[in-house]
């Protein structure tokens, strides 16, 4: 069975033409004007794009005494729904636990995915079986590792083991992943906020400020550089982290940085609604900023300082939420945005003219494709690549609202807001799973995206018993005959 995509406008990261496109077994056969298949999908009017690529997600995920509402199954069709045909989610082992037995965990729950996915391994511990289990999870296609420097008690990572396992990254070939907070400060500032009463959603920003963020990415930053390893900031959300990571490219420095949607539209404003439940809904890490940190983010995203626009996607119920009634910091972390990304950048991005529609491309698929070495088998129209494709339709409008998204939550932070470009179609691997607003994902479809090592620029030491080893004493004191 063929599938041809007629009369759209193909658009990819660099190029806007008028093609169809021919899809068989899962792949793009052909790419040409006047193609014919056994099926026909219309796409006059649409452009024809790459499928979004979500690289941030927790699905089901074991966090702050609960789990993340959305699974894999709710959670994919979400992702399809909008547009999204792949998920990058983060493999967490608990401190303590090893990270294959994390991995296959991982790979249990990833089984009623209805679009293609990868995950991140995050290092949340240290110690010699993390050292060497990172091989073995480098070795079946997990090429991405993930530190948490907020978390104080739970996840984070101090400088010692995170510059240990960068330059346990940087020997495999890995690319070193950090969430870029302060944990200590966060900590101190927190119990400061509820010693002083401070017991509120809004104290969840307070004790999170811009700071936090701008130290933590700059030092992570530094620390990557001294173990010659790439690095990928997630969540970048303010102007003091943006800043860092636009001096360290402008350096040379393989760094990356990752804005999400929420970031981009919604602002701290929100953390002081009246209604305790509306604020503490949008709790999430990093928390939303003022206009100036927005209006930096957007920056980024046009001068190619900032390369991925991602979501974070960690939802939590509103009965989740109230965990946290009495006390911000047991406030599920987390917000949802998955269906939701693609429509609103579009929106404030392409519809206000900041974005052209190839840089759409680029931050919603083609640039994480290629940072995660899983390009051009996806983020690509081209023949041969996986037929993950979206045929957006720039008239299409709606209402964002929970009562009509897939994710299982009983809310959606952009509630009520119109966003004007929607997908007609939404194809994972040759399979239409979205058709003209008709939800059709398939359960169990999705396919694990195994990804390569890619040869680190310096090569730091291969073997736990070297890293732990005294360094060769040269001099022991001051030289024997004067100099
Ligand atoms: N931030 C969140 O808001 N949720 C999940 C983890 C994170 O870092
Ligand atoms: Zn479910
Ligand atoms: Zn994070
Ligand atoms: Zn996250």
């Amino acid at each position: 069975m063929s599938t041809v995509i007629r009369n759209g406008t193909i658009v990819t990261a660099d190029l806007t033409y008028r093609a169809d496109v021919l899809v068989e077994g899962g792949v793009i056969a052909a790419i040409g004007p006047g193609l014919g298949g056994d099926e026909v999908l219309d796409a006059s009017g649409c452009y024809v794009m790459p499928g979004g690529i979500d690289p941030h997600t927790h699905l089901e995920m074991p966090f702050m005494g609960t789990y993340s509402a959305d699974d894999f199954e709710s959670g994919t069709r979400a992702a399809l729904a909008g547009g999204t045909t792949m998920v990058v989610d983060f493999a967490l082992p608990a401190p303590g636990q090893g990270l294959l037995d994390a991995l296959a965990m991982w790979h249990n729950k990833s089984g009623r995915a209805s679009c293609d996915y990868s995950y991140h391994m995050a290092v949340t511990w240290w110690g010699e079986q993390v050292f060497d289990e990172m091989a073995a999870v480098v070795g079946q296609g997990i090429t991405s590792f993930k530190h948490f420097m907020a978390y104080k008690g739970a996840l984070m990572v101090n400088d010692d083991e995170l510059y240990a396992s960068f330059r346990r990254c940087a020997d495999l070939g890995a690319l070193a992943m950090v969430h870029a907070e302060n944990g200590d400060v966060v900590a101190e500032l927190s119990a400061r906020l509820l010693a002083e009463g401070n017991r509120g959603p809004e104290a969840h920003a307070y004790s999170r400020p811009p700071q936090v963020e701008g130290e933590a990415t700059n030092r992570a930053i530094m620390i990557a550089d001294m173990a010659g390893v790439p690095l990928y900031v997630v969540h970048t959300s303010c102007e003091e982290a943006h800043e860092a990571i636009r001096r360290a490219r402008m350096q040379g420095k393989r760094v990356w940085g990752e804005p999400l949607i929420q970031h981009l539209t919604l602002d701290e404003g929100e953390y002081f609604h009246p209604d305790w439940d509306h604020a503490a809904r949008r709790v999430m890490s990093p928390p939303f900023r003022g206009k100036s940190h927005q209006d930096s983010l957007w920056a980024g995203l046009q001068s190619g300082s900032l390369s991925v626009v991602a979501t974070d996607h960690c939802a939590f119920t509103t009965e989740q939420k109230r965990f946290g009634i009495n006390d911000f910091t047991k406030i599920p972390n987390g917000t949802g945005g998955l269906e939701d990304r693609m429509p609103m950048l579009w929106t404030h991005g392409v519809g206000t003219g900041r974005l052209t529609m190839n840089e759409f491309v680029a931050v919603t698929s083609t640039n994480i494709a290629k940072i995660l070495n899983c390009y051009p088998k996806k983020g690509a129209v081209l023949v041969g690549a996986d037929a993950d494709l979206v045929v957006w339709d720039p008239e299409k409008t709606k209402v964002i609202s929970a009562g009509s998204q897939q994710s299982e939550i009983d809310y959606n932070v952009f509630e009520g807001q119109v966003v004007k470009g929607l997908p007609r179609y939404t194809m994972t691997r040759g399979q239409v799973a979205v058709m003209d607003g008709e939800i059709r994902t398939q359960e169990g479809h999705g396919r694990f995206v195994a990804r390569e090592a890619r040869p680190a620029v310096n090569r730091a030491l291969s073997a736990w018993k070297e890293l732990t080893a005294p360094r060769p004493v040269v001099r022991s004191g001051l030289p024997a005959s004067g100099v």
